[in-house]
């Protein structure tokens, strides 16, 4: 493989490394250098799973690009970068993608009361050209797409046969302390009975369909395959569902497979071809805090489901993906939902995330330079305050609850482990967190709206680019 890495064209972060002998006007030149290549145009994928924050964080950062520049303040890190001698940003239509739905965002988040946005469950994005104040000809052109992280976990089955799979799905589902185990019990002694039918496939999937969509319901989010979960037209069609070991052999075990088959070639190849493996930079959204709320199982689920997903970053030591070779230089890992816990918490949450991460075993595997994790709030709706509680001064958040909406509470939230706690430090009453509404954003229609660390994500994907 040495030979063949020694011949794959430069990543974007070893042509910035290599111009850095130039010196102050290093990023006027490198740009130059990559504009006059036709490479001064990026395209960022940002994921997560369901909830994870996407639509919130795209229309943040967007927001916050467009209307920076006017507002220095709103986002210190990049004051420079957006200021009167820095970029604006125009907004434009992706050709290939449906439109990510900025417009509708911002109005609801900008709207009396104000609305989260509604779930979304399909790839789209919108096309940000910046162009450098004062300098006619420096632009960098930033295609953002937006797609669902159930989607990047089926990467996973290009790695695994059948078999494999099955048995890998089957124990995720059947976990110790997994919701929906009677479910899936239900399901596999409806597949028993069918065998050897292979004409009960279709049903059995649709079945599975149904099994993983109450796990979703009850936190679970390490599901596959992604299409079920998270639909993709026509993809179900020949979706399959995992079999037991002992029903190999028979001619449903055998229809599956080659669905199996058929899925890996038809739905989840030409994903990663059209969308995945162009690539440059990648933000990857986790609700870690969601995932420590809804306890022990789910969390341990969810880590999972984020491992699974760095693991198909890690594209050059896989040569079963070699063909698949994304041209990714850069993946952000970002904790979400950070207002959903007091600033003294922030270390922690993104350790607890980065530990995770580096305890597996693909961490050797990613350049360090490439891979980054911090903590984010794209859209603040909490304060910090204090609060009296067991004779104590305690840091304390306060914002309107999500749920019953409209209620405004101040609260002590858990505090949040430095690392995954073992099963016997899991604490019995499990991690309290509150959801939150938005805040009243009604004056934030042309100026960024309030975050946490939106500039320093911000800084940490594109900073070499802006800067
Ligand atoms: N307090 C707070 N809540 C957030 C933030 N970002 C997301 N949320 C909450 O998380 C929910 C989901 O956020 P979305 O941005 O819709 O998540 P998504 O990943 O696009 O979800 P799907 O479209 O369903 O895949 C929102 O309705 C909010 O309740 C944030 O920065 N702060
Ligand atoms: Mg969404």
């Amino acid at each position: 493989m040495g030979g063949v890495e020694a011949l794959r064209p430069p990543t974007l972060d070893e042509l910035r490394r290599a111009a850095s002998w130039l010196g102050g006007k290093a990023g006027e030149a490198w740009r130059a250098g990559n504009a006059a290549l036709g490479r001064n145009h990026l395209r960022i994928g940002i994921t997560g799973l369901s909830g994870a924050g996407k639509s919130v964080f795209t229309t943040a950062l967007v927001h916050a690009l467009h209307h920076g520049g006017a507002h220095p303040g709103a986002m210190p890190l990049l004051s420079g970068a957006l200021g009167p001698r820095g970029w604006t940003a125009t907004v434009e239509r992706l050709e290939d993608l449906p439109p990510f739905p900025l417009a509708r965002h911002v109005e609801g988040l900008t709207a009396e009361p104000p609305r989260w946005p509604e779930p979304t469950r399909a790839l789209c994005g919108l096309r940000l050209r910046l162009a450098r104040r004062h300098r006619p000809g420096d632009e960098v052109v930033l295609d953002i797409v937006d797609y669902p992280g159930e989607w990047l976990l089926d990467l996973e089955l290009l790695q695994l046969d059948y078999a494999a799979w099955s048995a890998a799905a089957l124990a995720r589902l059947g976990a110790e302390g997994a919701p929906c185990r009677e479910a899936v019990d239900a399901w596999l002694a409806r597949a028993r009975d069918a065998a050897p039918d292979a004409r009960a496939a279709p049903g059995l999937v649709e079945a599975h369909g149904e099994l993983l969509a109450a796990c979703a319901a009850a936190g679970l989010r390490h599901l596959q395959p992604g299409r079920l979960v998270v639909p993709q037209a026509g993809a179900a069609e020949f979706a399959p569902a995992p079999l037991p070991a002992g029903m190999a052999g028979g001619a449903l075990h055998a229809a599956m497979a080659a669905r199996y088959a058929r899925y890996r070639e038809e739905v989840v190849e030409p994903f990663y071809r059209a969308h995945f493996a162009r690539l440059d930079r990648q933000v990857v959204l986790f609700d870690a805090i969601g995932a420590l709320a809804a306890g022990e199982a789910v969390f341990a689920d969810a880590a999972g489901a984020l491992e699974a997903a760095l693991a198909s970053f890690r594209y050059r030591r896989v040569p079963l993906l070699d063909r698949l070779r994304t041209r990714i230089d850069r993946v952000l890992v970002l904790a979400t939902k950070a207002d959903h816990v007091t600033t003294t918490q922030y270390l922690n949450l993104r350790q607890l995330v980065a530990g995770r991460f580096a305890g597996t075993r693909w961490a050797g595997a990613i350049d360090e330079e490439m891979l980054r994790f911090d903590v984010v709030a794209a859209v603040r709706a909490t304060q910090d305050g204090w609060m009296r509680r067991d004779d104590a001064q305690r840091a304390a958040i306060c914002g309107k609850l999500k749920h019953p909406g409209d209620v405004a509470r101040m609260l002590v939230p858990s505090d949040v482990p430095p690392e995954p706690p073992a099963r016997e430090a899991w604490p019995a009453g499990g991690f309290v967190y509150a959801e939150f509404a938005p805040p009243d954003l009604s004056g934030h229609a042309a100026r960024p709206f309030p975050n946490v660390n939106l500039d320093k994500a911000l800084d940490l994907l594109l900073g070499d680019w802006l800067r």
